[in-house]
C-alpha cells in the first residue's frame, strides 16, 4: 500500500489584494495599498499547482471563501441591501472592509493541522481547521474552511474534520504553518513537532505578534489522539518573531526526516533537535540542514522566503526537492547558499524556483499556498475526486479565472459592490467545477 503526501493549494480569490492587513508580516506592510493583480494571482498559484501535478504529485485544490464577507460588516451593524451594507462600511469603517474582502484563505498552510491515520489513536485523519483569532482579516475563515475540508474529505471512516478551537487568544491557532512532521516513510507514524510563539495568558514584549499558543497546540494533540511520545513541543525565538517569522514556517521546513531551518528559529536549538531524536527513537535518524545567520542572515532568509519553500518527496527521486520563491535568486546570500545546498550530499537534492510573486508581496510563499495531506492508498480513493488536478481541471479552472477575475484592483475598488455580485457568479460556477454542492458558500444558502 503507498501512502503519499498530498498538498491542497488555496486558490486565490478575486478579492486578493495588498490591505497591509498583518503586524509582523513584513512583505504585507511594504506593499500596503499597491494595485494588486488578482486574475495574475490566481494563474501563478495554477501554474504551481499544475506544475506538482505533472510531475507526479497528488495535488488538490481548495476553494476561496466569499469575499467580502458581508456576514462580517452585517455583524458589525451595517444595514441595508448588500450593496448599501458595502458602500457605508467604505464610508464609515474602510478598515472592517478591507479586513472582510482578504483573500488571505489562499494560504492553505494556515487553514488547518493535519495528524496523518498513521499517527492517530483510531487509525484515522484528523485535520483541525485554524481559528486564526489573531488577525480581524483572518478570524473569519475557520468555519468555511472546516466545509472546505470535509468537501475535500467527506468520508467520516477515514477522515475526522474538527471545527477550530475556540475562538480566544488561549487557543490562538495558524494551522500548519507551525506544524512539522517528520518520518521514515509518510506511512509509519511520525514525529509531530508543534512550534509555539508564546504560552497562554502571557503577551511576551515584542515588536509583533506572537500568534501561536502552546495551549493551542496541546488541545490540538490531545484531539487527534497523537501518541505523546511522539510529539514535541516547541517555542519559536523571539529574534525569529521580531525578524518578521510570523509563523515557523517562514524559517523552518520538514520532510520524511530532514529537518531545513535557520539557526535562528527556535529558543532552544539544543533542546529542540534533542527532542526530536529522542521522539524518532531509532525509527529514523533525523538529518538536520541547519543554516548558520553567516551564510544567510535572518533579514535574508525573511525577504527570500528561503524556508517557505516546499521540501517534497520527488516521484523518481532519491533526494527531496526544495520548490523555493523565485525571489531566493534575487538575494545574493540566498542564492550562493542554494548552490551550496545542492552541491553537497545531504537529504536536499535540488531546488526548483517557481514564481508566485503576487502572494509572496502579502508574505505568502510556496509554503503558505499548500496544505499537506497524507493519504494511504484507500483515504486517496476517498477524497473528492473533482477537488483533485489534472491536465482537464487545470484548463477549466484557467478558463475560469480568466473569465470571472479582475486584472488589476486598486485599493479604492474594493467598495464597488460590483465585486460582491463577480464574486457570487463566478463562486457558483466554481461549486460545479469542484463537486461543493449548491450551499457550500454563506451567500447560497441565503
Ligand atoms: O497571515 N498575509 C498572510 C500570509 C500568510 C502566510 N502563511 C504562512 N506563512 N504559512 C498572513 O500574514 C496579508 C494580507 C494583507 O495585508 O492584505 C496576509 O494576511
Amino acid at each position: 500500500m503507498a501512502t503519499i503526501e498530498a498538498n491542497y493549494d488555496g486558490l486565490v480569490g478575486l478579492t486578493h489584494n495588498y490591505g497591509g492587513l498583518s503586524a509582523g508580516n513584513l512583505a504585507s506592510a511594504r506593499n500596503t495599498g499597491q494595485v494588486s493583480h488578482p486574475r495574475q494571482a490566481a494563474l501563478q498559484g495554477l501554474a504551481k499547482m499544475k506544475f506538482l501535478a505533472d510531475a507526479g504529485l497528488v495535488q488538490g485544490v481548495l476553494p476561496p471563501h466569499e469575499r467580502p464577507f458581508l456576514p462580517l460588516l452585517r455583524n458589525a451593524g451595517f444595514t441595508g441591501s448588500d450593496a448599501q451594507v458595502i458602500e457605508s462600511a467604505a464610508t464609515q469603517a474602510p478598515a472592517l472592509l478591507k479586513a472582510a474582502s482578504s483573500s488571505a484563505n489562499m494560504w492553505a498552510a494556515n487553514a488547518a493541522i493535519i495528524s496523518p491515520s498513521a499517527d492517530t489513536s483510531d487509525g484515522r485523519m484528523h485535520a483541525s481547521a485554524a481559528n486564526l483569532v489573531t488577525m480581524l482579516h483572518r478570524s473569519i475563515e475557520g468555519p468555511q474552511t472546516a466545509r472546505a475540508l470535509r468537501a475535500a474529505f467527506p468520508d467520516t471512516n477515514h477522515f475526522t474534520i474538527h471545527e477550530p478551537l475556540p475562538a480566544q487568544d488561549s487557543f490562538a491557532d495558524e494551522g500548519a504553518a507551525n506544524h512539522v512532521r517528520l518520518c521514515a516513510e509518510h506511512g509509519a507514524p511520525g514525529v509531530e513537532l508543534f512550534v509555539h510563539g508564546r504560552e497562554a495568558g502571557f503577551t511576551p514584549e515584542l515588536k509583533f505578534p506572537a500568534r501561536q499558543t502552546r495551549e493551542a497546540n496541546q488541545a490540538l494533540a490531545r484531539r487527534h489522539g497523537l501518541n505523546s511520545n511522539n510529539v514535541i513541543f516547541a517555542a519559536q525565538s523571539h529574534t525569529a518573531i521580531e525578524a518578521g517569522a510570523f509563523h515557523n514556517d517562514v524559517v523552518c521546513v520538514g520532510a520524511k526526516t530532514c529537518l531545513f531551518f535557520h539557526e535562528n528559529a527556535f529558543a532552544n536549538t539544543t533542546a529542540t533537535l534533542e527532542d526530536i531524536r529522542r521522539a524518532a527513537n531509532g525509527r529514523f535518524e533525523p538529518q538536520f540542514v541547519q543554516v548558520s545567520a553567516e551564510d544567510v542572515p535572518l533579514r535574508d532568509a525573511v525577504t527570500s522566503y528561503l524556508f517557505n519553500s516546499m521540501l517534497v518527496e520527488w516521484p523518481g527521486e532519491e533526494r527531496l526537492v526544495l520548490v523555493a520563491p523565485a525571489e531566493c535568486r534575487e538575494t545574493p546570500s540566498v542564492e550562493r547558499y542554494c548552490e551550496k545546498l545542492v552541491s553537497g550530499n545531504g537529504p536536499i537534492g535540488r531546488i526548483e524556483f517557481v514564481d508566485v510573486r503576487q502572494s509572496m508581496r502579502n508574505g505568502g510563499g510556496p509554503a503558505c499556498l499548500r496544505l499537506r495531506v497524507v493519504l494511504t492508498d484507500a483515504e486517496r480513493a476517498a477524497c473528492n475526486p473533482d477537488m483533485l488536478m489534472n491536465a482537464a481541471l487545470y484548463t477549466t479552472l484557467t478558463r475560469w479565472v480568466e473569465k470571472h477575475y479582475r486584472e488589476e484592483l486598486p485599493p479604492a475598488d474594493l467598495a464597488d459592490p460590483a465585486l460582491l455580485a463577480e464574486g457570487h457568479i463566478a463562486l457558483d460556477k466554481l461549486c460545479a467545477i469542484l463537486g461543493l454542492g449548491s450551499n457550500f458558500y454563506p451567500f447560497q444558502r441565503g
